[in-house]
């Protein structure tokens, strides 16, 4: 007999009123989990477990507790050392932290996806020595669910599930990162070694089934127009060499810090960049931290620069929205402007942007630093497959991102600005909002000591 999904839901609900019951009885409470965010990413610095700090990472912990018991979900310490910068695991500049055990600024990772329900007080893991319990709450729904993080005796039990794996290979100049959820799909994201633009993008299915690659790579470019009629081309995505420093692969997140140079215009003015990405299992979020060898408003006239995805044609037929346009199935990327693409608003400030179609959804973000929050970011949607708009692999632009505004407005040379990819099998207009609230709205937690009951 098959239990549809809304059956197994109801038979749930009705096992978590009896467990209710029946730890009632001995003054015990089980709340059920409300949240619905799946995709969040949470952090938890060690100063806000205080009752774990000095634990040897090898005898934590996180379990949920789900169908009355516990079982062991993905998770990981990134131990950060006292400058703040993560002790990277591997790489030319991998390094220890100071204290190899949890400490006040390390921080615990895991996926909003394994919150489970709160469990009986009382209940300890078998070999459990000491416990937290961390309330997770949405802040728009009041939602909440529970994940517990246990120092064990010996060694702890860990999730067979590792949700995200790096390979950098010096060999074939490349950096490739596969993930995969508790189901099964997953996705693959590559690029060059030496670079930082990503220029492969595929999904990958539970029967080993990889969809062919969609991304042509990302271009960011521009022209840079100075007060004393210079004008140069300014092809970030091809100027920047980027090196690999360091990275640290673990069953939640990779972390890769790596760094360039580049020249500017005519008389080749070096500048720098430092970059450090986080590839989720379903997101890749990074910052870029930019050093310019001039002070923009200083010198420039104009400044226009493009930030956005150059697809390839497996992405035809994908529909196009953001924070500034509404879903409308006549905004597609089929190479021709239609009427409704001509009408798109172009001139509202938005910080995300949305491609979805038969092989799922990609929600775009794009922020810059407090120094440079002059910058404005607009829609940017560009088709034409007949011209080639090198560098690139793939001849022609189905382009989409954002026209960024105002740069030569900016007053600092050293900048930031963070971009953020969300990958998602199975997405219909609509699912952004969660995915958008994972930064507008972030998910708050709360740490409390927990005590095992005097029998165990
Ligand atoms: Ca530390
Ligand atoms: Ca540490
Ligand atoms: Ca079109
Ligand atoms: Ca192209």
């Amino acid at each position: 007999m098959a239990f549809t999904p809304s059956a197994i839901r109801l038979l749930r609900a009705l096992m978590i009123v009896v467990a209710t019951l029946f730890f009632a009885e001995n003054g015990s409470a089980v709340e059920v989990k409300t949240i619905s965010r799946t995709e969040d990413p949470v952090v938890v610095t060690g100063k806000n477990i205080a009752p774990l700090l000095g634990a040897d990472p090898a005898r934590l912990s996180l379990l949920t507790f789900l169908d009355g018991k516990f079982s062991p979900v993905p998770f990981q310490i990134d131990q950060r050392k006292k400058n703040s910068e993560y002790a990277f695991m591997s790489g030319p500049n991998a390094s220890s932290d100071e204290d190899p055990n949890l400490d006040a600024n390390d921080e615990l990772v895991f996926m909003a996806n394994d919150l489970g329900d709160s469990a009986p007080s009382g209940q300890f893991p078998a070999g459990a020595e000491v416990g937290v319990e961390l309330t997770i709450s949405d802040p728009t729904t009041g939602n909440k669910g529970w994940v517990y993080l246990f120092r064990f005796a010996e060694k702890a039990p860990r999730s067979k599930h590792d949700y995200v794996r790096a390979e950098i290979s010096k060999a074939e100049n490349r950096k490739r990162v596969d993930t995969i959820d508790t189901t099964g799909k997953g996705v693959r994201m590559a690029a060059p070694l030496d670079r930082f633009y990503p220029d492969e993008l595929r999904m990958t299915y539970p029967d080993g089934r990889v969809t062919p690659d969609v991304l042509d790579r990302l271009k960011i470019r521009g022209e840079m127009e100075s007060r004393v009629l210079l004008r140069f081309d300014f092809v970030l995505d091809e100027l920047i060499k980027d090196k690999v420093l360091a990275w640290t692969d673990g069953p939640v997140r990779v972390l890769y810090r790596s760094e360039g140079y580049f020249d500017v215009g005519p008389f080749k003015i070096s500048a720098r960049e430092q970059s450090l990405v986080k590839y989720y299992r379903n997101a890749f979020v990074s910052s870029f931290e930019l050093e310019l060898p001039i002070q923009p408003n200083s010198v420039l006239k104009s400044f226009p620069l493009k930030g956005y995805l150059d697809f390839n044609e497996n992405i035809l037929g994908s529909q196009i929205y953001s924070g500034s346009n509404r879903p409308d199935p006549n905004v597609v990327l089929d190479g021709k402007q239609s009427e409704a693409e001509k009408a798109l608003d172009t001139k509202t400030h938005t910080d995300w942007i949305i491609g979805h179609g038969p092989m799922g959804g990609i929600v775009c973000r794009l922020f810059f630093s407090d120094e440079w929050s002059s910058v404005k970011t607009r829609f940017y949607m560009h088709e034409n497959i007949s011209e080639s708009a090198g560098p690139e692999s793939d001849r022609g632009e189905l382009a989409v991102g954002f026209d960024c505004i105002d740069l030569e407005k900016v007053t600092s040379k050293k900048g930031s600005l963070e971009v953020e990819f969300y990958l998602l099998h199975d997405f219909k207009p609509g699912d952004e909002k969660p995915i958008v609230a994972i930064r507008d709205q972030p998910l708050q937690f709360r740490v409390k000591q927990i005590q095992a009951a005097a029998s165990n």
